[in-house]
């Protein structure tokens, strides 16, 4: 496996890279005004770019151009700023920082807010449907890979499992319906993003069933250590405040299990996840080390 210190170096090429393409897709954008600076106050610059750095790093096990699979993995990292600027908003979690500045709504005020983030979904499908003819990129494959966002973000993925979080607020629920929290919630958007990777290459159904269990897996670990770090984590790196779920009566996998056995799951997962990439052999060691990384995150 490469070293860390080659890890981190091709984590921020790859960050690098997805900036400027976000970068580049969203500065088409200028009228009205006050719509596209609150798009670009959250999507520009900021985050850590998990979604989309996954979506190119599946695809590169598959020597899949860059070129073909970048615009889908803008779109995806636009659909996921859209669910925290809406996520933020009072009348979901009412945050007042994120990425380590004031929340979208704090700054251009809840309609612009709602609106911003309705235009980065709406905008998603735009950039890899346009991209998708200017590139002549395979239909089918383009269509699979939309088909897939398109299903994980709604009912049955992203906005479902949100639903399901809000009203489960200060009841008590059981593990199977957090479980369906955390996967529906966080982990779809992280299991769509290696899965377009998939449907943009050259992948089998060998392929689909390895690394559909790595997405499972890792995004089931990451809400698990977003729950611990919302207990463990420092402000100053994490870029919101902690102790936001004990406060908002929140279920979490520490509040029902504990920390220590939510630690266990999380590694659990994370050599899960690590056990189904065997067969890419040196070709998976980004995604191996990035299990690892997202298992073990500060921020
Ligand atoms: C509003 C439809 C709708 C859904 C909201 C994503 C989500 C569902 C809520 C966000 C609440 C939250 C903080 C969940 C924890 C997991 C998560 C998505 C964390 C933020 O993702 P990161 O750590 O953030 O990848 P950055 O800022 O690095 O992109």
């Amino acid at each position: 496996m490469k070293r860390n210190s080659d890890f981190f170096k091709e984590l921020e090429e790859k960050k690098i890279l997805v900036d400027n393409a976000i970068n580049y897709y969203f500065s088409k954008y200028s009228f009205p005004k006050e719509l596209c600076d609150s798009m670009r106050y959250s999507i520009v610059d900021s985050g850590k770019r998990i979604r989309p750095i996954l979506t190119l790093s599946t695809a590169e096990i598959f020597d899949t151009p860059i070129d073909i699979v970048m615009p889908f993995a803008v779109a995806i990292e636009a659909i996921h700023t859209y669910t925290l600027i809406h996520d933020d908003l009072p009348a979901m979690d009412n945050d007042d920082f994120r990425r380590g500045k004031p929340t979208n709504h704090k700054v251009f005020g809840e309609a612009i807010a709602i609106l911003a983030g309705d235009a980065l979904l709406t905008e998603a499908f735009n950039i890899m449907t346009e991209e998708t003819i200017n590139k002549k990129i395979t239909f089918k494959k383009a269509l699979l890979a939309i088909n897939e966002i398109s299903k994980r973000c709604g009912v049955n993925g992203v906005v479902g499992g949100q639903v399901v979080d809000i009203l489960s607020e200060n009841k008590k629920i059981d593990l199977t319906t957090l479980e369906y929290i955390h996967t529906h919630k966080t982990g779809a958007l992280i299991l769509a993003s290696i899965k377009v990777g998939l449907y943009l290459s050259k992948a089998t159904k060998r392929d689909f069933k390895n690394l559909t269990k790595y997405g499972e897996c890792i995004g089931l670990a990451f809400q698990i250590m977003d729950d611990i770090l919302d207990i463990e984590g420092d402000f100053k790196k994490l870029g919101k405040k902690t102790g936001a779920d004990i406060s908002k009566n929140k279920n979490t996998y520490p509040s029902l299990i504990g920390l220590a056995r939510s630690k266990e799951i999380l590694k659990d997962l994370t050599d899960t996840a690590i056990d189904n990439l065997k067969p890419y052999g040196e070709k998976a060691n980004f995604l191996r080390n990035f299990a690892l990384y997202l298992s073990s995150r500060q921020n």
